[in-house]
């Protein structure tokens, strides 16, 4: 009786532990720093996504403002777009565009 008990507490902690790593994984999300349509890729499209929001002109539900924000300030500009532009064509990378980024997905996203 005691050995059925303690086999029974450890795959209760083992089944626990599984789920508290699974939950803890499927938490976590990626995008690609200024990928703002999330196409995979950062290009002219991503600049123009930004334009349109900016001008308060309607964009697809694509827009991930979080990718877009590439200098990472919290706030939509027009200097996100411009280092967009300036990574196209090979200038500069001071914000690392174009890189995966982890985050939880859990909190609340920048709209
Ligand atoms: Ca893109
Ligand atoms: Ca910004």
């Amino acid at each position: 009786m005691k050995k059925r008990r303690r086999i029974i507490s450890v795959m209760f902690a083992v089944v626990m532990l599984l789920a508290l790593t699974m939950c803890s994984v499927s938490a976590l999300s990626t995008y690609i720093r200024g990928d703002a349509d999330r196409s995979d890729n950062v290009d002219a499209i991503d600049v123009t996504y930004i334009l349109r929001k900016l001008s308060n002109i309607p964009v697809p539900n694509t827009f991930f403002q979080r990718a877009a924000d590439v200098n990472g300030d919290g706030e939509l500009e027009v200097v996100d777009a411009t280092l967009i532009q300036r990574y196209n064509v090979n200038i500069s990378n001071p914000y690392k565009i174009g890189e995966i980024v982890k985050y939880d997905e859990y909190e609340l996203p920048v709209v």
